[in-house]
């Protein structure tokens, strides 16, 4: 019987030390979900690191045997690895290159030597486990290598790629040095998928200048090989964000937080700590619209939710210090004894708390410098049950391309972003209600268990081409 093999840089769970001892903290991610339908049947599984370091073999042999009841299998990464193969070249040289952040990529060849080593000992990870009838999906931009390694060991193996990060034009993928390894490692999949058009796209024209390969209609004829490239926009899990913000529990959390705030209107954002979701400048638009809105003080506060995040990287710590200054200064130069214009926390919040945030909050500002897709938008749309409510959104994140009803902002251009809040700010209710019914109605159908289906109905459809081209 073939299986699916998932494979990711983490896995859905986290592993912590605590007390000498180990334990695992589950990951309620929406690509766990969606994913589980998946990994949780039959011979299938999940291969990736769990999160933490583990030198002593003895603890590792545990950690095996548990992960294994949850059909997961590690990769353990030394503390080397995790600083050269993941701060290092994925998250100072490929995430930089691929938001277009060029000033901050690094290029240092004992990084990449750590990304071949790393990619290589997922390869074997996955050999242990892998025939040539099974379907691996390798997942992201950690492990681009990957494909390649594992078509040549099992050549007829299924392998496909998602990359949850945009995919930039040649002409920064051309500042890579290691640019034609990369694109070779991942043209070793059969189906290779994006998030959205431009990101295919930008891999069409960057794989045929480089490597040479070209491409009819996002198919591309390799050495006794085809090769799907397409976009695959990824949904969230919508009824359970739905059923969550309708729930006893949620509403009572929203009525609490509102007897703190009181009856101004909110504004919600909340992101990983990254340079790519432009949180200084969505700061600044604020303090904007506070300067030329004088009417709006004590009226108004933006809720900003930063989740921690890669903070052993320098560009990463930069950014908090910037955050936390510009939030010091708003807040003091406008703050009155009952109304503070930023809640700022640098924390996550469990689910139910989210849930309330999104359902309580009258404005999302999803304003990316870049993202590949950013589900966070999505969420919130989902969690307005009332249909009330206005999500402003970034035109430079993939979810813009579906979420056309959404008010559409060009996130650099200020001015434009402070209008457009105050647009929402009085937007009727008939409009906001009739713009979020549009956007639930797509999110609804498309959510990411149909994502899952799609995808991996593609991939069989690749595999059915391949073997008819095979028996001509
Ligand atoms: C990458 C790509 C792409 C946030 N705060 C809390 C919390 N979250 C959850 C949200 C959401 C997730 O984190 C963030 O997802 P995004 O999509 O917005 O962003 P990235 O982490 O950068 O993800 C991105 C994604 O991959 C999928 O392909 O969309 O473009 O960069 O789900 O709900 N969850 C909880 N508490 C919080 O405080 N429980």
């Amino acid at each position: 019987m073939s299986k699916t093999i998932i494979v990711s840089n983490r896995l859905p769970i986290s592993l912590r030390h605590r007390n000498g001892k180990f334990e695992f903290k589950p990951s309620a991610g929406g690509l766990a979900t969606g994913l589980g339908s998946i990994y949780k049947e039959g011979e299938n599984i999940w291969i990736g690191w769990p999160g933490n370091t583990v030198d002593d073999p003895e603890q590792r042999a545990e950690i095996i045997i548990e992960l294994h009841e949850l059909k997961m299998a590690p990769v353990f990464l030394s503390k080397q690895d995790v600083e050269e193969f993941y701060e290092g070249f994925s998250n100072e040289t490929l995430w930089p290159a691929f938001h277009y952040f060029t000033q901050y990529m690094v290029y240092n060849p004992d990084h990449w030597a750590a990304y071949v080593r790393v990619n290589k000992m997922f390869c074997e990870a996955i050999l242990k486990k892998a025939g040539s009838e099974d379907t691996i999906w390798v997942h992201d931009y950690q492990l681009l290598l990957l494909p390649q390694m594992l078509r040549e060991a099992l050549p007829n193996a299924t392998i496909a790629f998602f990359q949850h990060i945009p995919f930039p034009s040649y002409e920064i993928i051309r500042m890579i040095p290691w640019r034609k390894e990369l694109l070779e490692g991942i043209t070793g999949a059969d189906l290779i998928g994006f998030h959205t058009y431009d990101d295919m796209r930008h891999f069409l024209s960057a794989v045929g200048r480089i490597t040479g390969l070209s491409n009819e209609s996002g198919y591309i004829q390799a050495e006794n090989r085809i090769i799907n490239v397409d976009s695959f926009p990824m949904g969230i899990d919508y009824d359970k964000f739905a059923k969550q913000a309708k729930s006893r529990k949620t509403q009572n959390i929203v009525k609490n937080f509102r007897k703190q705030v009181g009856d101004q209107k909110l504004l919600l954002t909340i992101d990983r700590l990254d340079y790519s979701k432009g949180i200084p400048q969505r700061i600044q638009v604020f303090a904007q619209l506070l300067e030329q809105h004088p009417e709006l003080h004590g009226k108004v506060s933006m809720i900003m939710i930063v989740v921690p995040s890669r903070d052993k990287v320098q560009s990463y710590k930069e950014l908090k210090e910037e955050i936390d200054t510009l939030v010091g200064r708003i807040n003091s130069d406008y703050s009155t004894l009952n109304w503070v214009p930023i809640h700022y926390f640098y924390r996550g919040f469990p689910f139910d708390e989210l849930s309330a945030f999104y359902s309580m909050a009258d404005i999302a500002l999803v304003t990316p410098l870049r993202d590949g897709m950013n589900l966070v938008c999505k969420e919130f749309v989902a969690s307005k049950t009332d249909q009330t409510g206005v999500l402003i959104l970034s035109e430079m994140a993939g979810a813009s391309k579906e979420l056309q009803d959404a008010l559409l902002v060009n996130p650099n251009d200020r001015q434009g972003l402070v209008d457009t809040i105050f647009e929402a700010l009085s937007m009727p209710v008939e409009e906001q209600k009739a713009r979020i019914s549009a956007l639930q109605e797509s999110l609804k159908t498309y959510d990411i268990f149909q994502w899952v289906k799609v995808f991996m109905d593609r991939v069989e459809h690749v595999k059915q081409k391949q073997q008819e081209l095979n028996s001509k």
